[in-house]
């Protein structure tokens, strides 16, 4: 494997020369701004929970309090952190790059918090919502947002009377089907894919770099430790996202500087 500043080379030659680049983030994105991963630990009140056990239809309905209390406290801790250099970089990257898509699983809504143009939430968002059963929408103004960490029950749907949830897609839901289009047709084309901060392990977004690789992009992987995702990678750049993203750009403007 290269040494992280031959990656960063290696990463910023192949950018600096693309003309339409992918770059799919995960979770590990947003760790250093304070939110965990699936892989982290919960805490409080919700360490006693494995998330694969809340972030389901089923889980839902049996206890719509327990569900939308997990989702009413990760607003509020997302609504409270600020977003690390990495994401400011992805935005000064766009300027670089004539046709720049973000591809995300996170539904934290951080890209475009700080200015990124061209999002899609392949897993949708948390600040969205509508009803269970029948996916009325319902307004963001009207869900109570409790301040304690515990459970809190849903408001009801004034169309249908069930349930409101997070616009999310849980496991066992399919994914939107036009985000997955546009998704796809994106890395289908692209010439370099930017992974950044996922384990690779949930499908289908998981395929995305392999698709890429397949297509003939380059596939550059920025995360701390080995994933799923490192056999697609041409370039592994071994660190977290707010310190490499943040180099690559840079190495990326030296070079065009020059
Ligand atoms: C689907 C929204 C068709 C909700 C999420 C059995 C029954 C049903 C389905 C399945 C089944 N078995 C398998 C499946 C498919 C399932 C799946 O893949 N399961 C996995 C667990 C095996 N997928 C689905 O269900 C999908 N739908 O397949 O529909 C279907 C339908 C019915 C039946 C069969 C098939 C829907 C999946 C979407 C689920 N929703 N999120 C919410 O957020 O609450 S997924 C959620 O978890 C996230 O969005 C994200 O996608 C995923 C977490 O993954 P990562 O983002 O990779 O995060 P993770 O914690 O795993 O890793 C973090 C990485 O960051 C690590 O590598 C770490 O090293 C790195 N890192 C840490 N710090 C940093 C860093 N990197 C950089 N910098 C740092 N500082």
């Amino acid at each position: 494997m290269l040494k992280t500043i031959d990656a960063l080379h290696a990463s910023a030659d192949a950018l600096r020369y693309a003309d339409r680049v992918v770059v799919a983030t995960g979770a590990g994105m947003s760790s250093e701004s304070g939110i965990p991963t699936f892989r982290d630990a919960l805490t409080g009140f919700w360490a006693r929970y494995d998330p694969e056990d809340l972030a389901t239809e089923a889980a839902f309905r049996r206890n719509p309090a327990r569900v939308f209390g997990w989702y009413a406290w990760r607003r509020r801790l997302i609504r409270q952190v600020v977003p690390h250099p990495g994401y400011h970089a992805l935005v000064q990257l766009e300027r670089h790059i004539p046709e720049l898509a973000i591809v995300t699983q996170n539904v934290d809504g951080l890209h475009r918090r700080v200015g990124s143009t061209r999002v899609l939430e392949l897993h949708g968002s948390l600040e969205r919502f509508s009803c269970v059963d029948a996916r009325h929408p319902f307004p963001h103004a009207l869900v109570p947002e409790p301040t304690g960490d515990g459970e809190c029950e849903p408001p009801r749907c004034p169309r249908c009377g069930s349930p409101v949830r997070p616009d999310v897609v849980w496991f066992g839901e399919l994914l939107p089907e036009r985000v997955m289009t546009e998704a796809w047709d994106l890395v289908a084309a692209s010439g370099v894919m930017l992974v950044v901060g996922t384990s690779g392990l949930v499908q289908p977004a998981a395929q995305l770099p392999f698709i890429a690789r397949d297509a003939g992009a380059t596939v550059i992987e920025v995360n701390p430790d080995p994933s799923a995702v490192s056999a697609a990678a041409h370039v592994t750049c071994r660190g977290p996202a707010g310190v490499v993203l943040p180099a690559l750009v840079a190495t990326l403007a030296e070079g065009i500087e020059r």
